[in-house]
């Protein structure tokens, strides 16, 4: 699904940004049907934006590959889905785009790699979103003159699902992000439903959430999107 960007516009975000983490369903007897089950109850509540992401060391990108092809085919035309990191599991699945983080491929080549995806298959309408973490403002900025459809900041507030966390931003830190750049801004780390109208006050268009999902994935998206219409 596309719907959000159409050739040489801006992306539109959607204002609930899912991720859904690999880790925590890594102890179910089969967690990519669990992950698929999951992914249900996110998009029947209302969710359309999906990002599959999975930091398991050693990697395992045959497991990654099908769990994003099984994502893939249930978010066809109802959610957009970007794969963390992996540019080539984004190109073998056909999601709609990749998430980087700053010491990933750099958004430029990702550009390229999908420039001459789209220039291979001849589909010179679609065009792969790629999104970028920043964790303070001088990337921010630096940021904000890449190829990028969107910049993620954060830690806003204090996590437990990134390893070796940034300093937290705070509000302040995505007040400020917001004046430094016109690209759609992401806020991630430690947002939930109590602290996201805030998120949106001080600036984002989007907040992407991980931990405040698990528990009841259907009643938090609800519950997300009838705070952040
Ligand atoms: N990236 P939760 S914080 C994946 O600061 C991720 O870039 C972050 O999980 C960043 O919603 C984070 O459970 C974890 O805090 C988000």
């Amino acid at each position: 699904m596309r719907d959000g960007l159409e050739n040489n516009h801006a992306l539109v975000l959607p204002p609930l940004y899912a991720i859904i983490d690999f880790s925590n369903f890594a102890a179910e007897p089969d967690p990519i049907s669990a992950i698929v089950q999951f992914a249900e109850r996110l998009m029947e509540a209302g969710a359309k934006l999906i990002q599959l992401r999975d930091k398991s060391e050693p990697a395992e990108p045959r497991r990654l590959l099908s769990c994003a092809r099984e994502l893939r085919r249930i978010t066809l035309d109802r959610a957009m889905l970007i794969i963390n990191d992996r540019i080539d599991l984004c190109l073998a699945t056909d999601a709609d785009g990749v998430h980087l983080g700053q010491e990933d491929l750099s958004p430029a080549a990702a550009r390229r790699i999908f420039d001459q995806a789209i220039f291979d298959r001849n589909k010179n309408e679609q065009r792969q979103i790629i999104g970028f973490s920043t964790h303070n403002l001088d990337q921010l900025r630096e940021a904000d003159s890449l190829p990028v459809d969107y910049i993620a900041i954060g830690p806003v507030f204090a996590t437990a699902n990134k390893r070796k966390p940034d300093p937290v931003v705070g509000l302040a830190g995505v007040r400020e992000a917001r004046e430094l750049t016109r690209k759609p801004l992401v806020a991630i780390g430690g947002i939930t439903r109590q602290s996201c109208a805030s998120v949106i006050e001080a600036g984002a268009d989007a907040v992407a959430v991980i931990s405040d999902l698990v528990r009841d994935p259907g009643k938090s998206v609800e519950e997300f999107l009838s705070i952040l219409g």
